[in-house]
């Protein structure tokens, strides 16, 4: 997977990323695609999506991918970062894996012969059963392909399979760690962990056929990771002749009242949510695209984004850890019927897809957020177990983070005793009401949250904004100009950091303009096909409204700078 530091030294890992063979198979029934009969008549680009693709744009259905690749005999796993959004994968045409998601990492295995192996992954990008959770009304374009990294993995007998760093106490500079691990038989070996470069740890463990280690380690030297002082330890754990790398910071997240804290300090959070989306390349994140993203994101003056509305792309982390940008994680939903919530499948999809995204994403400290199913029922009856289940398993895999989630209406929402946090998305002055009151409604949404019993909840206004026609204008300063929607974020913005205390963050819908879904339902209220809410548009040129709330940002952020 593309990260900021080696992932492995001692395990043999390949890039798979480059141009593989492909071949669009439109309206075939995967059940009855005969692998080795595929005609490859194309090519794609890996990471890449299909269908933001001038050749294949906008089509649906099945396609097929194939590469070829030297192995040498023995157990090999095909790491995926994000496959969109339902795939199978075939090792020299046996079937070893099926996976439905997309955004989150999967892998696949088997015991290979030495010589050269074929790969062929079937990837589908309809909405039907295969893929539980994801609806052709999101609004966003669910794009598909292999949109993220693909490495191949060369194992031996002994395997590190996860490490987890819980610095959830890191007054007394120790940290307590993790290690995952799978043997082919009951074994003897050395156990080492470095932590930037220093040796900690140097024991020799017997390691039954799977399980995990838990040791505390000693890190007198190191400095706390914070927004302003991102300081990032490297951790090196070497088992036999395998090994597993990784980076953590060492910072507390806890609530005191109504206040986020970080490193017992409170923390204002001001920032935007993301979407991973571009018209050129889709859900895939060119590397100069997220380094562009980090540099708005700083430039804006934020401190915090929320990734709307799937785990994000681990480079994108990689890259918050060192820019000092706290994340709101959450895994993927948008505003699912309580139908769909309360269906068996469904719930175990989503169980395995948080799974899939703390496991790949435990150890970034930028992460103080974990969150689930964006404006999904709430306010329903029906929707109190789904969301407990849900945030209860967060909470078993991560008891050192917060969890949360963005309620469509906060007025009248069931699931707040759940959260950590309360999350209340509200676009006053766009669909509904004035410009004039959106004070008005930032202030009953508080006093609402506060009267259910929840005044000592943290409270984020998770999404607020309106749109605008990148470049439009007009004399009357109307509904979809720049100057309309700078002019709301200005009122927004001010209101928020204008002597008020109660609500401690804002995540302004959005950052970027992003291609949504092309059901009719949005055609109304979205010029151009697009969601025109961002801060700037589809190829990050900035829109009036930019300046205006980087104006805000940064004077709350630096005061005494702005004063002197
Ligand atoms: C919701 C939703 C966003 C987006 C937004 C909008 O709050 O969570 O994904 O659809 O509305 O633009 O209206």
């Amino acid at each position: 997977m593309a990260r900021r530091f080696a992932t492995h030294e001692r395990r043999e890992v390949a890039a798979l990323d480059g141009i593989w063979d492909f071949t669009f198979l439109g309206e075939a029934d995967p059940d009855a695609v005969e692998v080795d009969r595929i005609e490859f008549d194309a090519l794609m680009a890996v990471p890449g999506c299909f269908d933001a693709s001038p050749a294949y744009a906008g089509r649906r259905g099945l396609a097929a991918y194939r590469i070829r690749t030297d192995v040498e005999a023995g157990r090999q796993r095909l790491v995926f970062d994000g496959v969109q959004h339902w795939c199978r994968v075939f090792w020299d045409g046996e079937l070893i894996r099926e996976h439905a998601g997309g955004f989150s990492r999967f892998t696949a295995e088997t015991e290979a012969d030495a010589g050269t192996a074929e790969i062929v992954v079937l990837v589908d990008n309809r909405f039907d059963e295969r893929s539980p959770l994801h609806m052709e009304h999101f609004d966003w374009y669910a794009y598909g392909g292999i949109s993220r990294s693909v490495e191949l993995h060369r194992l031996g007998p002994v395997r590190v399979e996860g490490l987890r760093i819980a610095t959830a106490s890191t007054a007394d500079r120790r940290v307590s760690v993790r290690i995952d691990y799978a043997a082919d038989a009951p074994a003897s070996v050395p156990l080492e962990i470095e932590c930037d470069g220093r040796a900690v740890l140097t024991e020799t463990v017997a390691l039954d056929t799977a399980g995990s280690l838990d040791r505390v380690l000693e890190l007198p030297w190191a400095a706390s990771w914070s927004p302003e002082h991102p300081n990032l330890i490297t951790v090196s754990v070497r088992l036999g002749e395998d090994d597993l790398r990784e980076r953590f910071g060492l910072r507390e997240v806890r609530t005191e009242g109504a206040r986020i804290t970080l490193n017992g300090e409170p923390v204002t959070l001001l920032g935007v949510n993301r979407h991973e989306a571009h018209p050129q390349f889709g859900h895939t994140q060119p590397e100069a695209l997220l380094v562009n993203d980090v540099q708005q994101l700083k430039d804006l003056g934020c401190n915090f984004v929320r990734g709307s509305h799937y785990p994000l792309d681990p480079l994108f982390l990689d890259l918050c850890d060192e820019a000092g940008i706290l994340v709101w994680c959450e895994s993927i939903g948008w505003q699912y019927p309580v139908e769909h919530l309360t269906d068996p499948a469904f719930i175990d999809a989503q169980l395995e897809h948080i799974g899939e995204m703390v496991a790949a994403s435990q150890n970034h400290p930028s992460i103080i957020l974990w969150g689930i199913l964006n404006e999904c029922p709430s306010w329903s009856d029906e929707g109190h177990p789904v969301y407990e289940r849900l945030l209860g398993r967060l909470r078993e895999l991560d008891p050192d983070r917060l969890v949360t989630y963005a309620s469509i209406n906060a007025h009248d929402d069931k699931c707040l005793d759940l959260v950590d946090v309360v999350g209340a998305n509200t676009y006053p002055g766009w669909y509904y009401g004035d410009l004039p009151d959106i004070p008005g409604e930032l202030d009953r949404i508080s006093a609402h949250v506060d009267a259910l019993g929840f005044a000592d909840k943290p409270l984020i206004i998770s999404e607020i904004g309106a749109g605008a026609v990148p470049g439009w204008n007009d004399s009357h300063g109307s509904l979809w100009t720049e100057d309309y929607q700078a002019r709301h974020l200005d009122t927004v913005v001010g209101h928020l950091l204008d002597g008020q205390d109660r609500i401690s963050g804002l995540a302004i819908w959005v950052l970027g303009d992003f291609k949504t879904t092309e059901l009719r339902r949005m055609a109304l209220t979205r010029p151009r096909g697009v969601n025109d809410k961002g801060l700037i548009d589809e190829y990050r040129r900035p829109k009036q409204a930019y300046r205006v709330v980087q104006g805000h940002f940064r004077k709350e952020r630096s005061p005494r700078a702005e004063q002197a």
